[in-house]
């Protein structure tokens, strides 16, 4: 399926507008995000390995191109999805990030009363299909990371993206056998192009702008024959909604 062995997120390019992305988050863990809520992100489960208290990996940045730059906040709470297990099973690799406060919001006193004022116009939230719509094969995503373009597992000082084509579970399957559990996941590739190390967490994206999936695993980076493996959000609308209206009351 995947035809060339450059790994390179590999085989992408610049984000060069913040706009493009402007949910996109960077976990100091070494993994991406979305912001879903205005204090609420979306990453993968996998990313909290050797972080389970949440004060040993804390800081996020949202709002730039940079890494390790823009609008920081800290985690305050990590909520794996209950049906992920072990990271042997990479099944519903997802989980959220409660943040200490608002990234997109800020409670202000003025002269009309308390009120939400925008705290930047940079951030805006991850649109999620709320209706448990599957991507389809021959879809094109885009994913986005500051993950490694090189197969070093080193991060980039600039946020990358890459196209990716939506492939059928049958050829994820031949690609992985069991290791692909169809009902939580999605793959894609094309030649010479992929997630990779660091990307891990980050959202992978429709023609529309929808997220449809969040990067969690693979064999390699855009080897041949193993194309990248992300969970599909819509198989945990119910999770995800269920979550953001008991942990993120926030107006509007
Ligand atoms: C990783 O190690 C990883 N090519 C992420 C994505 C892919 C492989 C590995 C997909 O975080």
């Amino acid at each position: 399926i995947l035809g060339d062995t450059t790994y390179s997120i590999i085989g992408g390019i610049p984000v060069n507008d913040p706009q493009q992305f402007p949910y996109f988050a960077f976990w100091s863990v070494g993994c991406g995000a979305s912001l879903i809520a205005p204090d609420m992100l979306l990453t993968a489960a996998h990313c909290q390995e050797g972080y389970e208290d949440p004060i040993s990996g804390r800081l996020v940045y949202l709002g730039s191109t940079g890494l390790k730059q823009g609008i920081k906040r800290r985690v305050v709470e990590m909520l794996v999805h209950p049906s992920y297990s072990t990271p042997t099973s990479l099944a519903y690799d997802m989980m959220l990030l409660k943040l200490n406060a608002s990234a997109t919001h800020y409670w202000i006193h003025n002269e009309a009363g308390e009120g939400w004022s925008r705290l930047s116009n940079r951030l805006s939230l991850a649109p999620l299909n709320p209706n448990y719509v599957r991507p389809q094969s021959g879809d094109e995503l885009m994913v986005v990371g500051f993950g490694s373009t090189s197969n070093t597992g080193n991060l980039v000082p600039h946020l990358q993206h890459a196209n990716v084509t939506k492939l059928d579970d049958k050829a994820c399957a031949d690609a992985y056998g069991g290791a692909y559990h169809q009902p939580s996941m999605i793959c894609a590739g094309n030649v010479g192009r992929d997630s990779c190390q660091g990307d891990s967490g980050g959202p992978i994206v429709n023609n529309d702008g929808v997220q449809v999936g969040i990067v969690s695993w693979g064999i390699g980076c855009a080897q041949p024959d193993n194309p990248g493996v992300y969970s599909r959000i819509s198989a945990a609308r119910w999770w995800i909604n269920d979550i953001v209206c008991r942990k993120s009351c926030y107006p509007p």
